[in-house]
């Protein structure tokens, strides 16, 4: 369980005002000029040794991601703030922009210099309007507080930061993707390699971060990268923010410890399962593009990035979806076969023809208009769309429809069962 004194936003919930003076007094800013001046390899150094992995759903070292970009460079070199929070089931990037958006803004000069990058790009979801004005209003503080810009916090380092904002595709939160659609061109993913650290923004070395795991960098840079590795369990350490919704009596958005218990978070911070815990039939624990949990895993998983791996599912984006015995699950994940579907760019094909066959076949099986052996062959077609296409879509439109079959066959067989008595019996 985590203490107040260890919470990095302290203003989650919009409580205080998000401005810059507020910001001050609640820690932000504090000291910059000092930690700029420790220079790039002691910046790397330290978010290495915390711990700390990627937020936006891969969990991938973010020290490791940083010390990919080129240490001298004959050019610009870019940081790339990803803000398209689109996962279904995930708010916990807005709730940052919305109420504490000079931490994300102090985060990007501080990983700015640690990559030597001269400016950086938060480019931010197109329905984010309010959030937008926000974020914008926090740089526009901070340029005119000599925060940012040629002599940023007067360290002598230069940095610019910009907002953009997209037009609400999903497929834009794909690093590649958010890319080309900043250069002003369709948001396709591009394949990899080469990655974005090798040829990103306008061909230059690019790194691309969630807006948490940047927003995290100056706390962890003021308290030490052994206070957030401290918090925790080993490789997955630090706090976390969990966006908990469904079936629950309070849904919320909060910090806690990484590795915390699934059931204590649910009972602790949203008052329970609907109708109490045994009422429960499965949770997704990472946004909708990773597999499902039935309630026997739920019962004593942890809520981090192996633990949940090992359970089978994934940490993803930590939007916790709960879902109680009055769910149709078999019409749920159809739901979600249908929003990959619309969201696929469509440039390759297992994606693009793979995603409307999930969906299509996912309805027959809702309604029980189907063979039994086709579920195998569902099942099959999912393994040939998940690593065969150019960007994670795939996978993610894969996954849910495998975790359904693996946890809920027989719920699927039954309502082919009925369906078909009852076709027979009207014969
Ligand atoms: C240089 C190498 N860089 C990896 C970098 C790479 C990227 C990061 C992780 O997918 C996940 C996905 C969704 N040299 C490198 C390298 N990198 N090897 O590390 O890469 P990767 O490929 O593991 O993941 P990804 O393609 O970034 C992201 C999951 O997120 N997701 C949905 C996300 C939605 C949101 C949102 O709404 N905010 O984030 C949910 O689970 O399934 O697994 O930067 O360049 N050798
Ligand atoms: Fe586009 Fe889907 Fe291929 Fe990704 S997997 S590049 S979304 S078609």
């Amino acid at each position: 369980m985590l203490h107040d004194k260890d919470r990095i936003f302290k203003n989650l919930y919009g409580e205080q005002s998000w401005g810059l003076e507020a910001a001050r007094q609640r820690g932000d800013w504090d000291g910059t000029a000092e930690l700029v001046a420790k220079g790039r390899e002691w910046l790397v150094q330290q978010v290495k040794d915390s711990g700390l992995r990627g937020r936006g759903g891969a969990g991938f070292p973010t020290g490791l991601k940083w010390s990919f970009m080129p240490k001298q460079s004959d050019g610009p070199v870019y940081l790339v703030v990803n803000a398209d929070e689109s996962e279904p089931g995930t708010c916990k990037d807005r709730e940052i922009m919305r109420n504490e958006p000079h931490k994300l803004v102090e985060g990007c000069l501080l990983a700015g210099v640690a990559m030597g990058c001269s400016a950086g790009y938060i480019y931010i979801r197109g329905e984010f309007v309010r959030e937008a004005e926000v974020l914008e209003a926090a740089v526009r503080e901070a340029y005119e507080a000599g925060l940012l810009g040629k002599n940023a916090c007067g360290s002598g380092y230069g940095f610019e930061l910009y907002v953009h904002r997209g037009a609400g595709a999903y497929i834009c939160g794909e690093e590649t993707g958010l890319i080309e659609s900043l250069e002003g061109k369709k948001g396709q993913p591009r394949l990899k390699p080469p990655f974005p650290a090798m040829v990103g923004l306008y061909g230059r070395p690019t790194t691309v971060n969630n807006v948490e795991s940047i927003a995290v960098v100056p706390t962890i840079l003021r308290r030490g990268a052994a206070w957030f590795a401290g918090l925790g369990r080993e490789k997955n350490t630090g706090t976390k923010i969990f966006c908990i919704s469904g079936h629950v009596n309070q849904p919320c958005t909060v910090e806690e410890e990484m590795g915390i218990p699934l059931k204590e978070l649910i009972e602790k911070h949203c008052g329970g399962v609907r109708g109490g815990w045994n009422n429960l039939l499965a949770v997704i624990p990472g946004g909708s593009s990773v597999p499902l949990m039935p309630k026997s895993v739920c019962d004593t998983v942890r809520m981090d990035f192996d633990s949940l791996r090992e359970a089978g599912s994934g940490l993803g984006t930590a939007g916790v979806i709960v879902m109680d015995k009055s769910t149709d699950i078999v019409k749920a994940i159809a739901r979600l076969s249908k929003f990959y579907m619309h969201e696929s760019c469509g440039q390759c094909t297992p994606c693009r023809e793979g995603t409307g066959w999930l969906w299509r076949m996912m309805e027959r099986m809702a309604q029980g208009r189907a063979r039994i052996e086709e579920i195998d062959l569902l099942f099959d077609v999912t393994k040939e769309i998940e690593g065969h296409t150019i960007c994670a879509l795939g996978d993610a439109a894969a996954w849910p429809v495998q975790g359904l079959i693996r946890h809920f066959r027989p719920e699927i067989e039954r309502r082919i069962v009925e369906y078909t008595k009852n076709a027979r019996a009207a014969a």
